[in-house]
């Protein structure tokens, strides 16, 4: 009845077997699947990352919840089911509207902060996903904006700032303001890392426009930096941020541009709260006629293969 977040899980047998044999596991997210992406790029963007995670040499766990239960790796018509179920249906899961999640029939989706509680509670330690939420434009006011500050600031944040995870991403979502995310998370003490370049990866987009405040030059480095900060015993995350596949990035000056514009139009549009983040997915996608999505999708798969590979590094080390 009043069951703990332990009593909750249920974990996939293949993520049970990896945890009892230290077996490198990652972690993924599921409002992708069910708000980030359109049928059938969601289903196959969730295989595809389980995929890459698997050769890599780690086990994949995707994590959902589905009738009071939060299910630790999904089997593939669990996958399929939560890609297909009717639009409105899933509901968003993060940490405020977890315990609704829970007390509720049917399928809800875990966002980043959601995926993260429910990873560490089975013990998992690396988690993929394409693009942390952060603060949004206008959430804080400023000279520019029109209206009063919203304050609407992802619980993403307030998670990477408590719960141990290497978190592996390819930058925060564009659509957000960027540099203040990162004010956030310096004060909240999450370092954000980027591999192999200087500048802060700009999800669709190779490159923020602004430096990350560390960098990295490859993924061993990542790991071994990682491994340094979760041993530290803070008990907060690390952002991994690893530039989208030069192939199908977007060009940093249209990225932006694009981003600004479905801003505005959310803005006039009234569109707020949990809704946001897919609205603005899903207008962007429309305005790069399906540019983005094939960005998105790419840097999602290549979140999980790095992210695999990090596991795989860190394995040794006793969880
Ligand atoms: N990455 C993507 N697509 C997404 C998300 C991440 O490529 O849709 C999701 C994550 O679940 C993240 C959420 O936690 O967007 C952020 O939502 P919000 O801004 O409402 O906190
Ligand atoms: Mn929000």
């Amino acid at each position: 009845m009043t069951a703990s977040l332990h009593d909750r899980l249920t974990i996939h047998p293949d993520v049970d077997q990896a945890l009892a044999t230290g077996r490198a596991i990652v972690a993924l997210e599921s409002t992708l699947i069910s708000h980030g992406l359109p049928y059938p790029q969601n289903v196959d963007v969730a295989r595809a990352s389980e995929a890459a995670v698997r050769e890599a040499g780690a086990i994949p766990a995707t994590i959902a919840i589905r009738d009071g239960r939060i299910l630790v790796g999904l089997d593939d018509a669990a996958l399929e089911e939560l890609a297909t179920a009717p639009s409105g249906s899933v509901l968003k899961a993060a940490r405020p509207s977890l315990s609704a999640a829970l007390t509720r029939k049917g399928w809800s989706a875990t966002t980043v902060s959601a995926t993260m509680i429910a990873a560490h509670a089975a013990g998992i330690r690396v988690f993929a996903t394409g693009g942390i939420g952060g603060v949004h434009r206008g959430a804080l006011g400023g000279p520019d904006a029109v209206h009063p500050p919203t304050f609407d600031i992802s619980s993403d944040l307030e998670e990477l700032a408590k719960t141990p995870m290497i978190v592996v991403c390819a930058g925060p979502k564009a659509i957000l303001d960027v540099p203040a995310t990162l004010e956030v998370l310096e004060t909240r003490g999450v370092p954000v890392v980027a591999v192999g370049q200087a500048d802060l990866p700009g999800f669709t987009a190779r490159s923020a426009g602004i430096r990350a405040p560390w960098s990295v030059p490859d993924v061993p480095a990542a790991a071994a930096l990682a491994e340094a900060h979760l041993a530290l015993g803070l008990g907060g995350g690390i952002v991994i941020c690893v530039p989208v596949p030069a192939d199908v990035a977007l060009p940093d000056d249209i990225a932006r541009a694009v981003a600004e514009r479905a801003a505005r139009e959310a803005d006039e549009a009234g569109v707020h709260g949990p809704a946001l983040t897919p609205w603005l997915l899903a207008r962007i996608a429309e305005i790069t006629d399906g540019a983005s999505i094939r960005a998105n999708t790419a840097l999602i798969i290549n979140d999980a293969r790095v992210a695999g590979e990090i596991a795989v590094m860190l394995a040794h080390v006793p969880r």
